[in-house]
């Protein structure tokens, strides 16, 4: 195919994604940036000019994240207009090209928020997943979190968490004390219907209670918790 009819095709398929399309995420990586739209991913060179692209139809995208190469982006798919996920995916986005890698055969988890952290200190990125579903020791629905290892290849399970110390709305890794490895930071439901922000730390078999940052916060005071404004999910 000629070149010039490539990008003709490439130009008029980023049109039609992005029409209708919000813009998720915007990476700056060496060669130019990533962008990820709900139902495209456009890789751009320095000058903001479209290398690749590939679409997600029907499927659209409503979290991701990167490694720090900006070499696989890790997503969040579902059906348009649901409220959590379907399954996750993983694009591979270095040297210019964007393609899927691998797509999650497990349709069952609802996942609502991806995000990498390396949540063990180990200098190997974990993939930290918030899932709405049942556990075998609390048969209900709830918002659980589920860390993937990733060995550069390949996700695979390292921690399926039932529960917090309490319900949980959301979550973040941030190193609050200093050491160089990241706190899980939860955002938990308290009895009394109020909230509190509390830490945790990884010790190998999974999380353990560290701090209670904050505690009887309204839900009108949320925000100071959740610089990318997501939507709590409760
Ligand atoms: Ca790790
Ligand atoms: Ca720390």
């Amino acid at each position: 195919m000629h070149i010039f009819t490539v990008f003709i095709i490439l130009f008029a398929d980023i049109f039609m994604s992005t029409f209708n399309s919000s813009l998720i995420n915007t990476y700056e990586t060496n060669e130019g940036n990533i962008s990820v739209f709900e139902t495209i991913i456009i890789l751009a060179d320095i000058s903001g000019n479209p290398v690749d692209s590939v679409c997600t139809e029907p499927w659209v995208i409503s979290d991701c994240c990167i490694d720090p190469q900006n070499e696989y982006l890790f997503v969040i798919l579902g059906e348009r207009g649901a409220s959590r996920g379907g399954r996750l995916a993983i694009f591979s986005t270095a040297k210019g090209e964007v393609k899927q890698f691998w797509i999650d055969v497990n349709r069952g988890h609802n996942p609502w928020m991806i995000t990498a952290a390396d949540v063990d200190g180990d200098a190997c990125l974990d993939i930290c997943v918030g899932v709405w579903k049942k556990a075998r020791f609390h048969p209900v629905f709830d918002n659980r979190l589920f860390i993937y290892s990733w060995d550069g290849t390949q996700i695979f399970p390292k921690w399926m968490g039932s529960r917090l110390s309490s319900p949980f709305i959301d979550f973040d890794f941030q190193d609050i004390d200093g050491d160089d490895i990241v706190e899980l930071i939860a955002l938990e439901l308290q009895r009394n219907g109020l909230n509190r922000i509390i830490s945790y730390k990884w010790r190998g078999f999974g999380f353990e209670e560290f701090k209670v940052l904050q505690k009887d916060i309204k839900e009108e005071n949320l925000d100071n918790f959740n610089p990318k404004k997501r939507e709590f999910r409760k």
